[in-house]
């Protein structure tokens, strides 16, 4: 693409229009080369969208509840994004089926975006394509920008790492799932769920998470809160939209959302820079004979990486 359809392809999601907002994540997600300069044209418009990540081990309900709470927002005329990492298909380039009908009450409404990702398979993976994609929805006018993601491997946590405000799902009569969650992504949850509360064993699940609770809140002052929801009727989802609320606005209270924001950027550059170099590396004309010589003896791989990185920066 041009300079030119990308500057008509911004105005375009700046004044709400859903096909330019998908043909700029389909140029993130593809990796294009245009995305340095997307990003820069895109800078001067993003900052205003809360982003929520939603998690939690698989059936929990976060469809549901992701839809449901497109539903409450958009009774509060908040515009809605959604990013729904599909962890599972890299050649589908979609949500799966179930998530589509779920989402398919919202598909005509103009004030809500929604897009699947798919987490392997592409170019500078999800690392890359999330932020990027996340800042066009911003810059489309997004209040909120919700991504669903199922909470297991490495690459969905990162992804939850770009998120202000984490929402841990979790249900009862799914086995170990405190268990499951315990295992890494607990640090991130901002606020728990018990999902599919209209099931019998909802209460034990509660007071698990309360003991949970009470070990984690002396290590900061934000205490998650812990949330009751039905997400197919749905309930609870009024709380869980003012629990997310509280959250930011402790947030900006406490400079917490600044220092989250600057660990973001960090993390961002060092994942390009690191993707950036390793491409670079890769391409060296030198590498080649400099394996030879390792692999023949006549070089240690030490002396090698020196020259092989004298060779960049010449
Ligand atoms: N009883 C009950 N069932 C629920 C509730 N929320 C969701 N479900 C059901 O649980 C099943 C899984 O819901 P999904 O929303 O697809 O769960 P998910 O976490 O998105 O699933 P994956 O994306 O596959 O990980 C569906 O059959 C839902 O109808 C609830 O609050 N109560
Ligand atoms: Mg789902």
């Amino acid at each position: 693409v041009s300079v030119d359809e990308l500057v008509a392809l911004v105005a375009g999601a700046r004044a709400g229009q859903a096909r330019a907002v998908g043909r700029l994540i389909s140029l993130v997600e593809q990796g294009s080369p245009a995305v340095s300069e997307l990003t820069r044209l895109l800078a001067p418009y993003t900052g205003h969208a809360h982003v929520v990540g939603v998690t939690g081990p698989p059936g929990v309900g976060k469809s549901t509840c992701t839809s449901a709470l497109i539903g409450e927002l958009r009774r509060g005329k908040r515009r809605v994004g959604v990013l729904a990492i599909d962890p599972s298909s890299p050649f589908s380039g979609g949500a799966l089926l179930g998530d589509r009908i779920r989402m398919a009450e919202h598909a005509t409404d103009d004030g809500v975006f929604v897009r699947s990702m798919a987490s392997r398979g592409q170019l500078g993976g999800m690392a890359a394509a999330a932020p990027q994609a996340l800042r066009v929805l911003d810059a489309a006018g997004c209040d909120v920008i919700l991504i669903e993601t199922v909470g297991v491997g490495q690459s969905e946590i990162d992804v939850m790492r770009l998120a202000d405000s984490t929402v841990l799902l979790l249900a009862p009569g799914m086995g170990d799932s405190v268990q499951a969650a315990k295992a890494g992504i607990l640090e991130i949850a901002d606020v728990f769920v018990v999902n599919k509360a209209d099931r019998p064993d909802a209460g034990e699940l509660g007071r698990q998470l309360r003991g949970l609770q009470a070990m984690q809140s002396a290590a900061d002052d934000w205490q998650p809160p812990i949330v009751q929801t039905v997400a197919t009727e749905p309930s609870g989802i009024d709380a869980l939209v003012e629990s997310l609320a509280e959250h930011r606005a402790w947030l900006q209270r406490t400079g917490e959302g600044k220092l989250r924001r600057l660990a973001r950027a960090r993390h961002e550059i060092e994942a390009l820079a690191a993707d950036t170099v390793r491409r670079r590396l890769m391409a060296a004309p030198g590498l080649t004979a400099l394996a030879a010589d390792v692999a023949g003896g006549t070089l240690d791989a030490y002396t090698a990486v020196d020259r092989l990185l004298a060779q960049l920066r010449d």
